[in-house]
């Protein structure tokens, strides 16, 4: 090709090229400084909030769209970051998903900054899928994440700042070498996503995992690096197991066994557990466990059983969840997507669909044997009217209204004393799948101790109600709490769903 220029044309063009092309320098690790292409996908039309009766405003939404995945949470420079699955062409998954991008100072109120991850190179030309962030010491944040390349196959690239002097850290820049990790030889190409958050082992290299799915087992494969560039596979998974399927967004971390403090996800010493987590089946399982370095190991104290007495961040919707490290106030804190049940043509018509569940507190139980969570203290930031009641006797079969609440989201502390447990009923929970029993005997049928509790976003005549209720069962060494809730008559729209 022949250009024929006037010198200041020529220049201009020059200009052009340098700066989509040049070659830069960040957090020590050269990266290609294309433009991220997301441009092309903005999607800034905002529907009006008299349309939207049951959108959440506790919740993190975008303004409208599909979500899914919580991506490479983290802290930078202090701004809380929380990267995640959006389709910018409508509410439902897409053919192409990218990594939209929204900051935040405490948690609770976000701005929603433009995409950071797009689909523009071969490696990612189909979708941005799920990843991590890693603070490299003295460096700066790295992205992870699994690019849908132009055969359809999933392979591991990276994403490093423009620019490491903004909080907000607007535009990210992919790596000249993208991919820098493909299916292994056993692994196909469409089991093998969802980087974890690396760690720094004992013998100063860096590990990751990726979920993965091999020879009927699903597994946390691991790679290593010493410079965070050049990744080779070991040899094998940190774990695998015959019990599960495919393992979707793995997350892998330290956990104090006597505080409720987090620690840095390096963190390796007599003074931490290790939890195990994968997304199978629609749901997020754990285990606690031990991590031996040494032997590139990961040793559960009780091996996932594929059945329902795996433990699980919890039993509603909630899926592909990530915890990050928060320095700022010594916690870890977990997000997850609250996959909503919607059908896709309500989504449609309601212009979004999905949220990130309000991010939560977790640390390890003082029995070592499951984690415990609560919403972080932030949220009392959205803590309006209080209604305070007291002293209320319910009597069989009796409702009382709660009034004073007409929000159609309320933050609710409730007691109930219960004068005599002799009655209940035995269950054996290694017998009976409590899941099936909140399923099985809803809301409307009587146990003797329960079910008792609050129906919320009620209709007057209580046709429309999403019941939450417990039920009390004698236990082999005590009492149990069955706390369950029926959403099979949360609309009136399609009921029964
Ligand atoms: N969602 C992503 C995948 C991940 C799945 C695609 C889990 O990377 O495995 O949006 O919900």
């Amino acid at each position: 090709m022949t250009l024929v220029l006037k010198r200041q044309e020529n220049m201009e063009i020059l200009a052009v090229l340098v700066g989509l092309f040049c070659v830069l320098q960040s957090n020590g690790i050269e990266v290609e400084a294309l433009e991220n292409g997301c441009q092309n996908f903005q999607s800034h039309t905002v529907m009006l909030q008299e349309q939207q009766s049951y959108r959440s405003s506790f919740h993190f939404q975008p303004p409208k769209n599909w979500l899914n995945d919580p991506n490479g949470p983290m802290w930078y420079k202090g701004v809380y970051h929380l990267f995640y699955q959006y389709n910018p062409y409508g509410a439902f998954f897409g053919d192409v998903m990218i990594w939209a991008h929204s900051v935040s100072h405490d948690l609770i109120n976000w701005i929603h900054l433009n995409h950071a991850l797009c689909p523009t190179e071969p490696y990612d030309i189909n979708s941005c899928w799920s990843g991590s962030a890693t603070t490299l010491p003295g460096k700066g944040p790295v992205i992870l994440y699994t690019g849908i390349d132009a055969n359809h196959c999933q392979v591991q690239n990276m994403a490093l700042p423009k620019n490491l002097s903004d909080p907000l850290l607007e535009e990210w820049i992919k790596f000249a070498q993208n991919p820098i990790m493909t299916p292994p030889d056993g692994v196909e190409g469409n089991n093998f996503r969802d980087p974890t958050t690396a760690w720094l082992s004992h013998d100063g290299k860096w590990s990751v995992i990726i979920g993965g799915w091999s020879n009927n087992q699903g597994m946390a494969i691991l790679y290593r690096s010493e410079d965070f560039v050049n990744w080779t596979k070991n040899q094998d998974p940190l774990y695998s197991t015959e019990r599960t399927g495919m393992w979707e967004c793995p997350d892998f971390y330290p956990v104090s066994v006597n505080s409720t403090d987090g620690v840095d996800t390096s963190v390796l010493n007599e003074g931490v557990k290790h939890v195990m987590k994968a997304g199978f089946n629609s749901h997020d399982y754990y285990m606690i466990g031990t991590y031996v370095p040494e032997m590139e190991k990961y040793i559960p104290d009780n091996d996932f059983t594929g059945t329902s007495m795996d433990l699980r961040y919890d039993h509603g919707k909630f899926y592909a969840s990530k915890t990050f490290f928060d320095s700022v106030k010594n916690r870890r804190i977990l997000w997850g997507w609250v996959n909503e049940s919607d059908s896709r043509e309500d989504d449609m018509e309601k212009g979004w669909s999905g949220l990130q569940s309000i991010p939560r507190h977790i640390w390890l139980d003082r029995s070592g044997k499951q984690l415990v969570q609560w919403p972080i203290e932030e949220i009392s930031k959205l803590h309006g009217k209080k209604v305070s009641l007291f002293h209320k006797k319910l009597d069989s079969g009796s409702i009382f209204e709660v009034q004073g609440i007409t929000a159609s989201q309320a933050d609710v502390e409730v007691v109930f004393e219960l004068p005599e447990l002799q009655q209940a009923e035995f269950l054996n929970p290694t017998a009976v799948d409590p899941q099936l029993l909140c399923t099985d005997a809803n809301a409307s049928i009587k146990g003797r101790l329960g079910p008792f509790g609050l129906l919320t976003l009620a209709t007057k005549d209580l046709t429309e109600q999403t019941a939450i209720f417990f039920r009390i069962f004698k236990g082999l060494k005590g009492y149990l709490v069955l706390m369950c809730s029926d959403p099979s008559r949360s609309t009136l729209r399609d009921e029964g769903r």
